[in-house]
């Protein structure tokens, strides 16, 4: 595919209620989404990174710069043949994953455009529709998230993951688990404890979770494996896994017992595949994480999360849960059995709106070839 022109547009939409983890909160939502157009089709791809640097080191701002001054040179004008061949190109790059990404993501809509296949089909899914959780960002005080909780739940969500951090912890999770003594409940610290302070986190051994998802740092995966030999309860690493390496190290380390995997933080949809197949070889199971994404990266997501492996539910809930207002014309609906159907149509199967896009962008950015 001849790479004929990049469109880098920086968005910043605004979330149905604000979204508090331990390293901030989110009112609005910025994310950068990427065109690029080839032999007269158009595909699109989300980079999603944030304004801030709270989840991990990229931001909206790196996003762009590496973007535009680096990724976007060595694709530009260039035949490019597939994910894999992306991959070779980016490799010298170091990092930022988010951004590489987003680009990735584009290619494999315009792959679909191409061959008339949709993203499972490219992938290989397993299923026509995937299981999905709803995740709560931390309320003003217990009784709100028990609240917050009980809407979901009379929603339709089947599976409810709350974020923790120190001194909203224990106390939350058990006044959530002591209103649903049966939902499948989870929680999420996002790299907010030390191996030292997270002895806190042990009475949450009792309430039956599915998961404790990343309770210490991006780095620490040797002191996962420490904490997962104190806990019952399945640790799940998400900033730690950054490569398909990083899942292996974990897996021979024995520091988690889940993965969750997000495209963009593996750097790439293929490298998420590569994750779900290592896992699978080893019989450790893993989920779909979200980063509020717009209905595009949510299609993909949708996507990528039809694999066999994909065990546990998705942090994928529906269009409504997120935005009044998206940029894909498609908006995602919960199923009764709390399951949102897969994208069927070629490439992501999702359309932009592009008045909605326009309205959102904080700055275009057009690539051309010379
Ligand atoms: O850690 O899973 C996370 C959102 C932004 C950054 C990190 C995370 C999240 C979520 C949101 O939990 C999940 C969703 O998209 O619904
Ligand atoms: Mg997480």
């Amino acid at each position: 595919m001849k790479i004929e022109s990049i469109t880098l547009n920086h968005i910043r939409m605004p979330l149905v209620s604000p979204f508090e983890t331990s390293f901030g909160r989110e009112v609005e939502r910025e994310c950068v989404i990427v065109a690029i157009r080839s032999e007269g089709l158009t595909g699109y791809g989300e980079c999603v990174a944030t304004r801030d640097p709270g989840y991990n080191y990229e931001t909206t701002g790196t996003a762009v710069h590496i973007l535009k001054d680096f990724i976007a040179p060595l694709i530009l004008g260039q035949d490019v043949q597939d994910a894999d061949d992306f991959q070779r190109r980016v490799a010298g790059i170091r990092g930022h994953n988010l951004a590489k990404a987003g680009v990735e993501m584009a290619l494999w809509d315009l792959l679909g455009k191409r061959e008339n296949k949709s993203h499972r089909e490219l992938f290989g899914g397993a299923r026509e529709k995937v299981a999905v959780g709803v995740s709560i960002g931390i309320q003003e005080s217990a009784p709100r998230l028990v609240k917050s909780a009980a809407d979901y739940i009379k929603q339709g969500y089947q599976r409810v993951k709350i974020k923790i951090k120190p001194g909203r912890d224990v106390a939350d999770a058990s006044a959530v688990r002591k209103e649903f003594p049966n939902i499948r409940l989870q929680v999420d610290a996002n790299s907010a404890y030390t191996l030292d302070d997270a002895k806190i986190l042990k009475p949450l051994d009792a309430l039956n979770l599915l998961l404790i998802e990343q309770p210490l740092f991006e780095d620490d995966i040797w002191d996962h494996h420490k904490l997962q030999e104190e806990f019952s309860t399945p640790i799940c690493l998400d900033e730690s896994i950054t490569s398909p390496r990083h899942a292996r190290y974990a897996i021979e380390m024995k520091a988690c017992r889940v993965i969750n995997i997000k495209a963009g933080r593996l750097g790439g949809l293929s490298q998420g595949v590569m994750t779900h197949d290592i896992c699978r070889e080893n019989n450790l199971p893993v989920w779909c994480g979200g980063m509020l994404e717009t209905g595009i990266g949510r299609a993909s997501n949708l996507a990528l999360a039809s694999l066999p492996n994909f065990i546990l539910p998705a942090d994928i809930s529906a269009s409504d849960r997120y935005y009044k207002q998206d940029i894909t014309n498609e908006r995602f609906t919960l199923n009764e059995d709390s399951t949102i159907d897969v994208p069927t149509g070629a490439g992501l199967g999702v359309t932009v709106n592009e008045d909605a896009l326009k309205n959102f962008s904080l700055a275009a950015i057009q690539l051309n070839l010379p």
